[in-house]
């Protein structure tokens, strides 16, 4: 099957150019001015942009987490990446005790048959021992090039400074990336046993339990630790300045040193744990202040930090009502669980779908960043760092063809009802955005088509991930 985008104006993360794209099965076969197929199938590109589909290489679905389970799965979680110009994702397996390698095949035999957009994974390592350190130089055979370690969930997921330090040196050697939630698990525990103890019940004592400086400290404890284990790092969701500073200073020193925000840390603070419906924002880490949203900002736009991703990870505001998802009601326990006690709401937020056409909005439409830098920042430097470049995250010939036509000029009122999310809620109800994918593909397959879906479950891939490179 062979399909022609015509007379659009192709942005990569390096230029913008006039030309058509030849897609000849599931990949770009040629990409030149004016390109003539009789047999090919015509999609008039006039007037819009053609973008290689994002890549949010941090979500989070059908995670169980506090007596529930996240509400989107490996299909609804694709569609509404999909819907918001997204094509491909890397979500986290959950290291179990019969090893990695059964940890990954489990994970696989849920999301496989389910999953409606190219996906792959990164390993959770949150018990270490002499079997997994003998492991871990195996992952790259099960397409698996990263790992993730926590410096917070203590008697959870986090692994001990050492184990956090050996599990890197042997990262390094292997070339795998070692991802690093940093925020400071000893300070949390204590803070949050007193806060119970004094009776503060309410969604803004997430965040006092878990104070900014600890993401600062642990931030440069991982930045360091890598330094000492000679291994390249990636810290995942940034929300303070001084995690950022502490990225710049790493990376000044030569470090190999990267980093990720995510839109709930360039819109929102504090305050907003703070309303009724405070719930809503809860995750970790947490929202923190305004001087914080604009050094994200900043860091976007100077290059600072290398990636926009999301820590999707949705769940009902009120799971005792039912939604209507395709036609069928549906009610998954949510941020009611926690109506009594902030420990108790499940820690994550929609954003898989808003991604886009939200920084679209507030940083090219607005002025801020060039059309090229928003390719880099949503697809392509994630498609280095994590091995996926250049079968994803660019438009050339011999990548896949995913693909996100993209009109700037289209104006949307956003909300739950825009917003694909299995959820009965979106943090940007009511944003006015201007900029929306209206066609996006995968590998020369139409998923939407403005506003209609025709993905199905089970037709995204696991993508076996190479080594990425250091940005
Ligand atoms: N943070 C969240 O808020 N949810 C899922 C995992 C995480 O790190
Ligand atoms: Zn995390
Ligand atoms: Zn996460």
């Amino acid at each position: 099957m062979k399909t022609i985008i015509k007379n659009g104006t192709v942005v990569t993360a390096e230029k913008s150019f006039k030309a058509d794209i030849l897609i000849e099965g599931e990949t770009i076969a040629q990409i030149s001015p004016s390109i003539e197929a009789m047999d090919a199938k015509l999609i008039d590109a006039s007037g819009l942009l053609v973008l290689p589909g994002g890549i949010d290489p941090h979500v989070h679905l059908d995670l169980e987490m506090m007596g529930t389970i996240s509400s989107d799965d490996h299909y609804t979680g694709g569609k509404a990446a999909a819907f918001g110009g997204t094509t491909t994702i890397i979500d986290f397996v959950s290291q179990l005790e019969s090893g990695l390698e059964e940890s990954i095949r489990q994970h696989r035999r849920n999301a496989d048959p389910k999953v409606s957009i190219d996906y792959s994974s990164h390993m959770n390592i949150s018990h270490f021992d002499e079997k997994v350190a003998a492991e871990l130089p195996l992952l790259p055979e099960y397409g698996i090039t990263s790992i993730k370690v926590f410096t917070a969930y203590n008697g959870r997921l986090r692994i001990s400074d050492g184990d956090i330090f050996k599990a890197m040196r042997i990262a390094g050697k292997h070339d795998l990336l070692t991802l690093v939630h940093a925020e400071n698990g000893d300070v949390i525990d204590i803070l949050i046993e007193e806060a119970l103890r004094e009776g503060h019940t309410q969604p803004i004592w997430h965040a006092l339990t878990r104070p900014g400086w600890g993401a600062v400290e642990s931030s440069l404890r991982a930045f360091a630790l890598a330094a000492q284990a000679d291994a390249p790092v990636y810290l995942v969701h940034m929300n303070m300045a001084g995690e950022v500073d502490q990225l710049a200073y790493a990376r000044s020193k030569g470090i190999y040193a990267m980093g990720e925000t995510c839109p709930q840390y360039l819109f929102f603070s504090e305050e907003n744990l703070q309303a009724e419906d405070g719930a809503k924002w809860i995750c970790s880490p947490p929202m923190r202040r305004k001087e914080d949203n604009q050094r994200l900002w900043q860091g976007l736009i100077d290059g600072s930090i290398q990636v926009l991703a999301t820590d999707h990870c949705p769940f009902f505001y009120d799971g005792t009502k039912a939604i209507e998802y395709e036609g069928k009601p549906i009610a998954i326990p949510g941020k009611e669980l926690g109506k009594n006690d902030f420990t108790k709401i499940p820690n994550g937020l929609p954003g898989l779908g808003d991604r886009l056409p939200l920084f679209w909005t507030h940083a090219v439409a607005s002025g801020r960043i060039s059309p090229e830098r928003f390719v880099a920042l949503s697809a392509t430097n994630a498609a280095k760092i994590f091995g996926l470049y250049p079968k994803k995250g660019v438009l050339q010939v011999g990548s896949d063809a995913d693909i996100a036509i993209w009109d700037p000029n289209l104006e949307v009122n956003y909300g739950v009802k825009t917003a694909k999310h299995r959820t009965d809620y979106n943090l940007y109800e009511g944003f006015q955005l201007k900029g929306y994918p209206v066609i996006v593909m995968q590998r020369g397959a139409i998923l939407v088509d403005h506003g209609e879906w025709f993905g199905k479950p089970g037709q995204g891939r696991f993508i076996e991930r190479l080594s990425g490179e250091v940005l």
